[in-house]
């Protein structure tokens, strides 16, 4: 997978992607990011990018031409270019792991990070196939969710976790909270592991784990727990309580 991002603010992405698992799948080839200073771009002297807004108003917006080359320069060209190009700006769609796991069936992703007030129109007329927000909150800019979007999307591709990091994804993902987890010591600070976790019956240990994840759903994410789509057995494990 080849990932490109466009950014007026490029020296932000020093870290992210240099480190743990994305540092090695750059290095062992399975993905590739570039980085492209769109004000490398601008037209004049000054490289200015930005510009007032027509009909007047508050905040500047990014001029069009320096992000038409750079989607040029990184890509054929175009909508229906083989690079799916995609804009984070706050009026996009709300991305979750199931955006996630269609991306990362691309070859070429091209990321457009707004900054400023906004940006020109005619970019998501001409070359923008999709606009990301990440969510419901105000941020300076489409850098940081560009950090997380291509991070969500990297661990998916095929090779880049190790076989059991992806086992987890592969088996366990299934839109509910995690268990609670334990390692050693056995006891901390008079606070013991549940003893069912020492039991070695993995049968209960199994059971104890999924009423666990249910109950913390129902409690802090009660939107992801469809009732109707719980199995017999989930519904009464979800009615235990605690101790059970
Ligand atoms: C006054 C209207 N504001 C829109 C909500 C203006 C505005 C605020 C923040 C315009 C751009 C920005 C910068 N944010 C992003 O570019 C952004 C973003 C975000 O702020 N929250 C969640 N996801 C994203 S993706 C890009």
């Amino acid at each position: 997978m080849k990932i490109d991002i466009l950014t007026l603010f490029p020296e932000m992405f020093a870290g992210p992607f240099d480190n743990s698992i994305i540092k090695r799948a750059r290095e062992k080839g399975m993905l590739e990011i570039h980085l492209t200073n769109i004000r490398d771009f601008a037209h004049d002297k000054h490289r200015i990018v930005d510009d007032y807004p027509f009909g007047g108003g508050s905040g500047m917006v990014m001029k069009p031409e320096p992000v038409f080359e750079a989607v040029e320069h990184v890509t054929a060209g175009g909508k229906g270019s083989a690079a799916r190009v995609i804009l984070l700006c706050p009026q996009g769609g709300v991305f979750d792991q199931e955006t996630a796991k269609r991306l990362a069936r691309e070859a070429h992703l091209v990321f457009i990070c707004g900054h400023y007030e906004g940006i020109d129109e005619r970019v998501r007329e001409r070359i923008v196939d999709e606009e990301l927000s990440i969510g419901d909150f105000v941020l300076t800019g489409g850098e940081i969710p560009a950090m997380v979007v291509v991070d969500a999307i990297s661990r998916l591709i095929p090779g880049v976790l190790g076989d059991e990091e992806s086992f987890i994804h592969d088996s366990f993902y299934d839109g509910i909270l995690e268990h609670p987890q334990y390692t050693r010591p056995r006891e901390f600070e008079g606070m013991p592991v549940p003893e069912v976790l020492l039991s070695g019956n993995h049968e209960k240990i199994r059971l104890w784990r999924r009423k666990m994840s249910l109950q913390r759903t129902m409690e802090r994410r009660p939107d992801l727990l469809k009732l109707e789509d719980l199995s017999a057995a989930d519904r009464k494990l979800l009615e235990q309580t605690e101790e059970d």
